[in-house]
């Protein structure tokens, strides 16, 4: 097994803690997890599809009170409150650990202790780490198993070395001969995600659902990384990264921020509408960057299966996606078909005659009730990808040209402008945000600031968060070679109409970020930064667009940006001290512009 004494050491005090029946140590292998699937079917949590519908893949529901990630539940535990910022929840770690060890006292009765190692990244790369997660869910391993790289072959390159604690547990013991529910959790009020920046450590209790017990995922290679990232310069982000081969053959890799419901999972799998374009996705959630010896910035994808949102996902939106859960897919509150396959809204196609909604009750149209809950996901490994990139795996990491961030903005933002350096990149990148209705999430209508698409992800301060990117592009060898920064935005609109395709069509703004990263292409000075020429992004072949089309989408309107000023500026207020100069100044630039 292992010789680790941290890891043995850690493993008997929380056994000592949890009292589990067993303790078992995952060995990542087929038989394993088989026999962990057979398990659950035959307890009732799973189903397992059709064989010859769905091979190999298996359907389960949760909780209905444990269906996503529970924001108000996260907790960023650092020694002092200033330091988690004005955007992380804050509790005092050790006011914290000693609640939550209460609660995990004997929080494993009844149950297994599953040791989960796993390397997030490919295992022995050099931009990634190692964590060991205890869980008392046999759900949370089989998904790890798919979302990354598990078992013994993790402990091997581990041996000795330091590893990431992450501690998890449904918080549901069972008494002797009660009997188990489908999907065991705690009420919310008992569920808390709780990270120990200083420490490294992630503590999560009482909920199996995603990112709450995916610890590798938003814990893990968010929120701990971004610390160890500022600690030990690099990057780990919130972003999807793509290989983009132009018609001559040339590649290049661009990575891309956006905040929930963008469509980035579409744009990490996007098939270009432009003759003789190629995009091959190397991760559609997380990047993890560190600067290579030729003074470039290489990305690794830390995951190795996509956690995507089912929901209006489907041969016309994203085939790739689609095709990636053909198979060997884990599906979560979806419908399930009489004939053992999978049902969602926006699947394509009808929704068959008794087909069994994530509720387990019979579909009833009448009810308004959906068949899958929004958030419904499917865990599907990467490498059922048809567009996988074939250096998705490489230790090394791919080089990247191009940032992109964007978010959903009705009005003021144009297709795409481009940062003139990377302190107004980074600016960029601050004020990221989405035009957000108030039904959506119960929030005030407007504009939700999302900086980076980081803001539930980030573990310490957010304004030193951009000190770190400042930082990181000074502490580039050749400025020339950090990737150029661009801000895009798919969903403006004219009279309620959007007035960009989307979609595949994204494609032909990649084409001309691809030229830009040349030297080529054709950019003009604004106020906001470099926008396109109009005739410079290929629009041929594209049904409806015409150049005044293309100028309404593109323009920079000097009003519009006044009142954007305004925003920027109660957002920034935020930040109180924290907010670094440069971004106060790129600030007062945009003011002077506009003047
Ligand atoms: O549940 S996850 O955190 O993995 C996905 C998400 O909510 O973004
Ligand atoms: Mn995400």
């Amino acid at each position: 097994m292992t010789k680790n004494q941290k890891l043995i050491q850690w493993v008997n005090e929380w056994k000592e803690i949890c009292q589990p029946d067993s303790v078992y140590w995952c060995d990542g292998s087929e038989e394993e997890n088989q026999r962990l699937l057979d398990e659950m079917v035959a307890s009732g949590a799973a189903v397992k599809l059709n064989e010859k519908l769905r091979p190999g893949s298996y359907y389960f529901q949760s909780d209905p009170s444990d269906v996503a990630r529970v924001e108000d539940r996260t907790f960023i535990c650092s020694a002092k409150k200033e330091d988690a910022g004005p955007t992380n929840n804050w509790a005092d770690p050790a006011e914290m650990k000693a609640k939550m060890l209460e609660m995990y006292k004997g929080c494993m009765k009844g149950r297994t202790m599953y040791i989960i190692p796993f390397s997030m990244g490919p295992i022995g790369s050099n931009i990634a780490h190692i964590g060991v997660e205890i869980t008392d869910s046999a759900y949370v391993v089989v998904n790890m198993r798919i979302m990354t790289r598990m078992g013994k072959k993790v402990l091997d390159v581990l041996g000795e070395g330091d590893f990431v604690p992450c501690v998890h547990s449904v918080g549901a013991p069972l008494a002797p001969g009660q009997q188990d529910v489908k999907w065991p959790c705690a009420p919310i009020e008992k569920k808390y995600i709780t990270h120990f920046p200083e420490t490294h450590e992630i503590w999560s209790f009482g909920s199996g659902y995603g990112g709450n017990a995916l610890l590798g995922k938003k814990c893990f290679a968010l929120r701990i990384a971004s610390v160890m990232a500022k600690e030990q310069g690099w990057l780990a982000e919130h972003m999807l990264i793509l290989g983009l081969t132009n018609p001559r053959g040339e590649k290049k890799y661009v990575t891309a921020a956006f905040p929930s419901a963008c469509g980035k999972t579409n744009l990490a799998m996007l098939i270009p509408t432009i003759p003789g374009w190629k995009v091959e996705c190397v991760g559609d959630d997380i990047a993890w960057m560190k600067f290579g010896a030729d003074g470039r910035l290489y990305a690794i994808n830390p995951e190795a299966g996509f956690f995507g949102v089912a929901p209006f996902t489907s041969m016309e939106t994203n085939p790739n996606a689609m095709l990636s859960c053909r198979a060997n897919t884990i599906f979560t509150n979806v419908g399930l078909t009489p004939d053992g396959d999978v049902w969602w809204e926006g699947i394509g196609t009808e929704c068959p005659e008794g087909t069994i909604t994530w509720k387990n009750k019979v579909y009833d149209p009448a009810s308004g009730e959906p068949v899958a809950h929004p958030n419904a996901r499917f865990t599907a490994p990467a490498y059922q990808c048809p567009a996988i990139d074939s250096d998705w795996e490489n230790p090394a990491g791919v080089p990247i040209s191009a940032f992109l961030f964007g978010g959903r903005r009705p009005s003021t933002v144009p297709l795409i402008h481009e940062a003139r350096s990377w302190q107004h990149g980074v600016f960029m990148g601050s004020i990221v945000g989405s035009e957000v209705t108030a039904a959506a999430i119960g929030l005030k209508a407007g504009v939700r600031r999302d900086p980076f698409a980081m803001l539930p992800f980030c573990g310490y301060h957010m304004g030193d968060y951009f000190a770190h990117w400042l930082k990181l592009g000074k502490a580039a060898k050749d400025a020339a070679k950090l990737p150029k920064i661009f801000y895009v935005n798919w969903f403006r609109k004219d009279n309620g109409k959007f007035l960009w395709p989307g979609y595949g069509e994204n494609s032909r703004v990649l084409a001309y970020i691809f030229d830009r990263c040349n030297g080529q292409g054709e950019a003009v000075e604004t106020v906001i930064g470099k926008v396109p020429a109009v005739n410079s992004i290929p629009t041929e072949g594209l049904e409806g667009m015409d150049t005044s089309k293309m100028e309404k989408v593109l323009a920079v309107n000097k009003e519009e940006w006044k009142d954007e000023v305004a925003l920027i500026e109660e957002h920034y207020a935020r930040f109180g001290n924290h907010l670094p100069a440069e971004l106060s100044e790129e600030l007062a630039i945009l003011k002077k512009n506009l003047a």
